[in-house]
């Protein structure tokens, strides 16, 4: 009788500490998630790498840290831009506190994952369109991932696609926009891939806040998604993977 209490007293007393630790893990992650937002939010460039070097040392997941504590805090910016209460300089301030920050947290994302090549992947942000946030967050995602990724970088003339395509003989197109007026420049790369006889050898993927599947299918493109992580499934499904 007296072995049967102690074992229930050990099973009790084991369930309380492993739900203290899974509460304080939860604390600890909220934590960290709120401190990278209000980072960004307050446009402090310091703070944000500042977190996400400790990011690095605490071993938190670095993915997490990106789309929901640093992106966030730039989702909150450009509300508040977009409603007049804060001006370009702290735009950018918050934009550079997102890119120091992840220049210190990619190289984390792709630690861990096997090396093998699932395809190459040609991406850029199209031409007049400097926003290059999102699309090297895919271009990361897709790299720890298995793929071989040719970033061509923001700005990219629609020329450049399709040189890089034939280069290296990709077999996946990304492209990025960010303004509603750059959108159009997709339909200009699908069009050029057409003209140089490519695309049938390509995929074109497009994606960026303005992009929607129906602008994908309107421009015929071969998909969209709407953020790193569902990039990555997309691409594989359309590989065949
Ligand atoms: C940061 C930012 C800037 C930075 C960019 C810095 C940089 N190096 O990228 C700076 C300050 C330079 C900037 C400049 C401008 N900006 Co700005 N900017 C933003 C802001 C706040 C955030 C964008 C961002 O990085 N988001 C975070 C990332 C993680 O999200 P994301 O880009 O959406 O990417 C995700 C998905 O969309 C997807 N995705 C993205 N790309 C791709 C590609 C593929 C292939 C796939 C599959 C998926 C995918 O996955 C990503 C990760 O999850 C947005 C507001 C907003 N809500 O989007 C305005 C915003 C885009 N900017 C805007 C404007 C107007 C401008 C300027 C014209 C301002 C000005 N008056 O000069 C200039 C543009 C100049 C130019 N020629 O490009 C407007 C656009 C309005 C419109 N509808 O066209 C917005 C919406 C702000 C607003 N509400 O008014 N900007």
């Amino acid at each position: 009788m007296q072995t049967r209490h102690r074992k229930l007293y050990k099973v009790i007393t084991l369930n309380f500490w492993r739900e203290a630790i899974v509460r304080e893990d939860l604390l600890v992650s909220e934590t960290i998630l709120k401190r990278l937002r209000e980072a960004v939010v307050k446009y402090d460039v310091e703070l944000a790498v500042e977190l996400s070097k400790e990011v690095i040392r605490t071993g938190f997941d670095p993915l997490k840290a990106i789309e929901q504590g640093l992106g966030e805090g730039l989702r909150v910016i450009g509300d508040e831009f977009e409603a007049g209460e804060i001006f370009l300089p702290m735009l950018m301030m918050a934009a550079q506190a997102m890119k120091e920050s992840l220049a210190i947290l990619e190289p984390a994302l792709a630690k861990g994952t096997s090396r093998k090549t699932l395809g190459k992947v040609v991406i850029g942000t199209v031409e007049g369109d400097i926003h290059d946030i999102g699309k090297s967050i895919v271009a990361a995602m897709l790299t720890a991932n298995g793929f071989e990724v040719y970033d061509l970088g923001c700005d990219t003339p629609t020329s450049k696609f399709v040189d890089k395509t034939k280069e290296v003989k990709s077999d996946i197109i990304g492209m990025s926009a960010l303004l509603t007026t750059t959108m159009t420049k997709m339909a200009e790369v699908i069009n050029a891939l057409k003209k140089a006889g490519l695309r049938g050898n390509v995929k074109v993927i497009v994606g960026g806040a303005p992009v929607s599947g129906a602008w994908a299918e309107k421009i015929g493109a071969d998909a969209y998604a709407e953020d790193a992580i569902a990039s990555v499934d997309v691409v594989k499904k359309l590989l065949g993977k």
